[in-house]
């Protein structure tokens, strides 16, 4: 009942998300990149609640940043540039109400090898008043380059990660995802797992509520399985636990989720 008024109350206010499932974005410009596509991609961060559009998060700069590649972590905390997006999309119908911005990032990063490169962040630790917890989502997504397809399936140490089962580039609408769940470096069985679509440009409509998130549990050895029904990004967040933190002097509990984005690709002309 506690968590009803302080939902209501932060409507109100205006000040936290009547949506629940907050996902961190970590989105590259190309995920196979070819000897054609040139060196340079992007990356997009943003903490969002991607199938609505919003409202987006403020993401303050991340604790950690970095690629993995070859065995070796890199530091790119220092590429990190600072952008404001809306609060809304102006696809979303709450735009036109809502002015303000929030702040998310992006990178630049040039490709210097072939073979698989792990982005991944670990952003600071996330209040949100109406669930009274904090959220911490370490996320990844594998960039595959100029051929060589190896180290996509190699764990990056993060304190909570999803491995991929299934190569988690190269998918088409319709490929099965599996991937294996590790909260502080070991197998998390019986977990749930929301699974969303990026939503960039709206064309997605959720007929009902339970539409927006998919939600899967790992299996007893901490793997889940999902089917991708259309093109486009998709997000798995495994919510696990990640202890406490301090706030004003009380303590909440912390959601610690591991997160990945693949994106699965549309089905040739000529199949069906
Ligand atoms: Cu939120």
């Amino acid at each position: 009942m506690k968590k009803f008024w302080l939902v209501l109350l932060a409507l109100f206010l205006g000040l936290s998300c009547k949506a629940w499932a907050h996902f961190q974005l970590l989105i590259p410009s190309n995920d196979i990149v070819t000897v054609n596509d040139g060196r340079r991609i992007e990356l997009f961060l943003n903490f969002t609640h991607p199938m609505e559009g919003g409202p987006n998060m403020e993401m303050v700069r991340p604790e950690a940043f970095g690629v993995f590649v070859k065995g070796k972590k890199y530091d790119l905390l220092n590429s990190l540039q600072k952008i404001k997006l809306p609060i809304y999309p102006n696809w979303h119908p709450e735009a036109a109400k809502e002015k303000g911005t929030a702040t998310a990032w992006k990178a630049i990063y040039k490709l210097r090898r072939p073979g698989d490169h792990i982005f991944y962040v670990v952003p600071k630790p996330y209040f949100e008043p109406s669930e009274e917890k904090f959220i911490l989502q370490i996320t990844k997504v594998v960039v595959n380059a100029f051929g060589a397809e190896e180290g996509w399936d190699s764990p990056v140490g993060l304190k909570a990660e999803i491995i991929p089962l299934t190569r988690p580039y190269g998918l088409w609408e319709g490929n099965t995802f599996q991937g294996l769940v590790l909260i502080n470096g070991k197998p998390a069985p019986n977990l749930e797992v929301e699974v969303e679509y990026y939503n960039k440009d709206g064309r997605a409509h959720a007929p009902k509520d339970p539409f927006v998130t998919q939600v899967i549990k790992t299996d007893e050895n901490g793997v889940f399985t999902y089917t991708v029904p259309w093109a486009g990004w998709w997000g798995f967040s495994a919510l696990g636990d990640g202890g406490i933190l301090k706030k004003d002097g009380k303590t909440y509990p912390v959601e610690l989720d591991a997160v990945i984005w693949i994106k699965a690709y549309l089905l040739p002309k000529g199949v069906k």
